[in-house]
C-alpha cells in the first residue's frame, strides 16, 4: 500500500482524533494531518462527514471513514501489521465493549467545565465511578490489552491528556481515587505513537478556559436561573400592578366620588397595567418559555374595567 494516499480532518485538542494518529502511527503510516477550525468547517469536512459534520474523519485514498473507533478498526483491517484488536472473536467483542465504555468519560468530564454547582459535582462524581470501573478492568495488567497495548488502550489514553483539566476543573486528583490508570498513562506516554499524538495537558486546559469563557458570554445564567427571573418578574410586576390600583381607588373613594375628575388618568392607569401585562408576555414568549407566563386573559380584566371608566367618564 506505497502509494496510499491519507488525510486526517482533525482538531488538535480532540481526543478522538488523538485515537486515529495513534493507531497510524503504531501502524508507521505517513498522513497528512489538516487542523480544522470547527467554528467555521472546511467544505471538505463537509462533504466527507456530511451527516455529523464532526472530525476526526480520515480519508483514504480519497473515501471518508468517519468515527475514531471506527476509524481505528478500518486502519487495524486495512494495515495488518501490528494488530490492534485481539483475533479471538470473544476477545474482539470484550475489547470493542471496553472501548464504546471509555466515551462515558468525554460525557461526565464535559460537565466540569460546562456547568456549575450540584450538576458539575454530578459529573465529578460520575467520572470517578467511571474511571473506577476502567481500573477494576485494567487490574494489575500492563495494558487494557494484556501484556500488549491494544485496541481500548488506543481508545482510552488520549483522555489521559485531558485528566489534568478535569482534575483543576473539579479540583480533585484522579490517582487518589485510580492510581493504577495514572501508572497506566504514564506507561503508555512511554511508545512513541501515544507521546507524539497526545497534546499538552496544559494546552487542553488552555482550550477548556476558552470554551468556558465562550459558554459565560453565551449563556450567562442557567436555564434554571433563567425561570425563576421570569417568574419572579412576573410576580413582582403582578404586585406593581395590584398596588397602583388600590393607590387610584383609595384616592379616588377619598377624594371625589369615582368617575368625577380626570376618568382619562384612571383609564390611563389601568391600560398602563394592561400593557404591562402584555409586555411580560412577549418577553414570556420570545424566551420559548413553555406556556405563557401572562395570557392575554390575564389582562382582560383590566382592560374591560379601563374601558368602562373611561366610557363613564365621556358620558
Ligand atoms: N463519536 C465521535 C465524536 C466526534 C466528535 O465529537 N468530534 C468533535 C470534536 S472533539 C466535533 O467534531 N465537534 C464539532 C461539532 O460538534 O460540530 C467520534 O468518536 O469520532
Amino acid at each position: 500500500m506505497a502509494n496510499d494516499e491519507v488525510v486526517l480532518l482533525d482538531t488538535y485538542v480532540s481526543m478522538f482524533g488523538m485515537r486515529v494518529r495513534i493507531a497510524l502511527a503504531e501502524k508507521g503510516i505517513p498522513f497528512e494531518y489538516r487542523e480544522e477550525n470547527l467554528r467555521n468547517k472546511s467544505p471538505l469536512l463537509l462533504e466527507m462527514n456530511p451527516v455529523y459534520k464532526k472530525i476526526p474523519v480520515l480519508i483514504h485514498n480519497g473515501k471518508p471513514i468517519c468515527e475514531s473507533l471506527i476509524i481505528v478498526q478500518y486502519i487495524d483491517v486495512v494495515w495488518k501489521d501490528r494488530p490492534l484488536l485481539p483475533s479471538d472473536p470473544y476477545q474482539r467483542a470484550q475489547a470493542r465493549f471496553w472501548a464504546d465504555y471509555v466515551d462515558k468519560i468525554f460525557f461526565a468530564g464535559r460537565k466540569l467545565w460546562t456547568t456549575k454547582g450540584e450538576e458539575k459535582e454530578s459529573g465529578k462524581k460520575e467520572l470517578i465511578e467511571y474511571l473506577q470501573v476502567l481500573e477494576g478492568e485494567l487490574g494489575n495488567k500492563p495494558y487494557f490489552g494484556g501484556d500488549i497495548f491494544g485496541f481500548v488502550d488506543v481508545a482510552f489514553v488520549p483522555y489521559y491528556c485531558w485528566f489534568y483539566a478535569y482534575e483543576t476543573c473539579g479540583n480533585f486528583s484522579i490517582e487518589q481515587y485510580c492510581p493504577k490508570l495514572i501508572a497506566w498513562g504514564k506507561r503508555c506516554m512511554e511508545r512513541e505513537s501515544v507521546s507524539k499524538s497526545l497534546a499538552d495537558p496544559h494546552k487542553v486546559y488552555e482550550f477548556v478556559q476558552i470554551m468556558k469563557k465562550r459558554l459565560a458570554k453565551q449563556d450567562p445564567i442557567t436555564e434554571l436561573d433563567h425561570r425563576k427571573k421570569v417568574m419572579s418578574d412576573h410576580f413582582n410586576g403582578q404586585v406593581c400592578t395590584i398596588a397602583m390600583l388600590l393607590v387610584v381607588i383609595l384616592w379616588r373613594l377619598f377624594t371625589l366620588p369615582l368617575w368625577e375628575v380626570s376618568p382619562s388618568l384612571f383609564h390611563a392607569v389601568l391600560s398602563s397595567a394592561h400593557f404591562d401585562l402584555l409586555r411580560r408576555n412577549d418577553i414570556a414568549s420570545a424566551d420559548h418559555e413553555s406556556g405563557l407566563i401572562v395570557s392575554t386573559y390575564d389582562a382582560l380584566p383590566f382592560w374591560l374595567l379601563s374601558s368602562l371608566v373611561a366610557a363613564k367618564g365621556m358620558n
